[in-house]
C-alpha cells in the first residue's frame, strides 16, 4: 500500500483545526527564482509576512516525494540551499513522487496543490505567461492553462517584462481567467510599476477580494482563478531605464546561449539580479513581501465572513 497523497505540515494541520487564516507560498521562487544565499532569508521573511498579517503561511513544495503544504524551517532551507531541487509544474507532480524527489512548485503547481488542499488564496512574486516569440517556440507557461481550471486567488505583481506582457492577457482571457488590478487599472510589469496594459476590473479592499470569493463559489459557475495584480508603488520600482537596458542584454545572452524551455526564467532572473548590482534583487524582495501581506488580508476577510 502506498501513500502520496499532500501531508500538511503541523503548523497548517493547527491552523486547519482552529479554523485560522492559511496562505499558499510556493517555493520554486526559493529554489529557482532568487540567488543564494539571500533566498533562504528571504523565504523566512515572506512566512513571516504573513503571520504578521494575521494568516498561517503554507508553503508548498516536495521533499523525498511527498508532496507539502506547510513545509518547516528545515525542509524550507534544503529547497532552499540543495543544488539538486527540480522546479515541479503540475504535469511533473505524481513523476517526482514516484522518483522520491525534492522539488520546488511552480505558480501552476502551488495553486494546483493549495485549492486540492482547500486554501484559497496564495501569494507569489510574478506569473509565468507568454514568452517573447513564443509564436516560434510554443513556449507559454503552465501557470496560465492551470489557472483556468484552479479557483484560487493569487497575488502578484502581474507578469514579468522578460515575457510578453500583452499576449499572456490575451490568453487569460482565451482561458477565463479572472484578472483585476488591486487599487488599479493598469496591469503592473513586475519589476515596474506600469507594464503597459490596462485590465477590465480594479479591486480594492481585501474584503472586496474576499466577496469575489464569495461570489465565484456561490455562483458555482466559473472554476477559474483570479489573477489580482498588485503593483509596487513607482517610487519602489526599478528605475525603467536600467530595467530596459538589462532586459535587452539578457534576452541577447539567452539567444548566444541557447537558452530554452523552463531555464529561461531562472536564466533571466539571474541575470537581472547579477548585473544590477542588486537593485533588482531588492525589488523582488519587495514585491514578495507586499505580495505576501496583501494576501494574508484576504485570507484574513475571507475567514471571517464565513466564521
Ligand atoms: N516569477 C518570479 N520568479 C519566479 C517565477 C515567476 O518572479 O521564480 C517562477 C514561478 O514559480 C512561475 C515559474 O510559476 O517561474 C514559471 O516558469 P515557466 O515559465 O517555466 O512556466
Ligand atoms: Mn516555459
Amino acid at each position: 500500500m502506498t501513500d502520496f497523497a499532500i501531508r500538511f505540515g503541523d503548523h497548517v494541520t493547527r491552523a486547519r483545526r482552529d479554523g485560522r487564516p492559511v496562505v499558499a507560498l510556493e517555493s520554486t521562487i526559493i529554489s529557482h527564482g532568487l540567488p543564494h544565499p539571500d533566498n533562504l532569508r528571504v523565504a523566512r521573511e515572506i512566512e513571516q509576512t504573513v503571520r504578521d498579517n494575521g494568516a498561517v503561511p503554507a508553503t508548498i513544495g516536495m521533499i523525498g516525494g511527498e508532496l507539502i503544504a506547510g513545509l518547516d524551517d528545515a525542509q524550507i532551507e534544503h529547497l532552499a540551499l540543495a543544488g539538486d531541487v527540480a522546479k515541479l509544474s503540475v504535469r511533473d507532480l505524481a513523476i517526482a513522487a514516484a522518483k522520491r524527489a525534492d522539488g520546488a512548485t511552480t505558480v501552476a503547481a502551488t495553486s494546483a496543490v493549495a485549492a486540492a488542499a482547500g486554501i484559497g488564496v496564495f501569494a507569489t512574486g510574478g506569473l509565468g505567461g507568454v514568452h517573447r516569440e513564443a509564436n516560434l517556440t510554443f513556449d507559454e507557461s503552465a501557470d496560465l492553462t492551470a489557472l483556468a481550471r484552479t479557483p484560487i486567488v493569487v497575488v502578484c505583481a502581474g507578469v514579468k517584462s522578460i515575457l510578453d506582457v500583452g499576449a499572456t492577457l490575451e490568453r487569460l482571457e482565451t482561458l477565463g481567467v479572472s484578472v483585476a488590478g488591486y487599487g488599479t487599472r493598469r496591469f503592473p510589469g513586475f519589476f515596474i510599476t506600469d507594464g503597459g496594459f490596462d485590465v477590465d476590473w480594479q479591486l480594492d479592499s481585501p474584503e472586496q477580494v474576499a466577496d469575489f470569493i464569495r461570489a465565484r463559489r456561490d455562483q458555482e459557475v466559473s472554476e477559474g482563478a483570479l489573477v489580482l495584480a498588485n503593483p509596487l508603488p513607482a517610487d519602489e520600482q526599478l528605475d525603467p531605464e536600467l530595467h530596459d537596458r538589462t532586459l535587452a542584454s539578457g534576452l541577447a545572452l539567452l539567444a548566444e546561449e541557447g537558452v530554452t524551455g523552463k531555464a529561461v526564467t531562472p536564466f533571466l532572473l539571474a541575470h537581472f539580479h547579477a548585473s544590477t548590482q542588486g537593485q533588482s534583487l531588492a525589488t523582488n524582495v519587495r514585491i514578495i513581501l507586499r505580495n505576501a501581506a496583501l494576501a494574508a488580508r484576504i485570507a484574513v476577510a475571507e475567514n471571517s465572513g464565513t466564521a
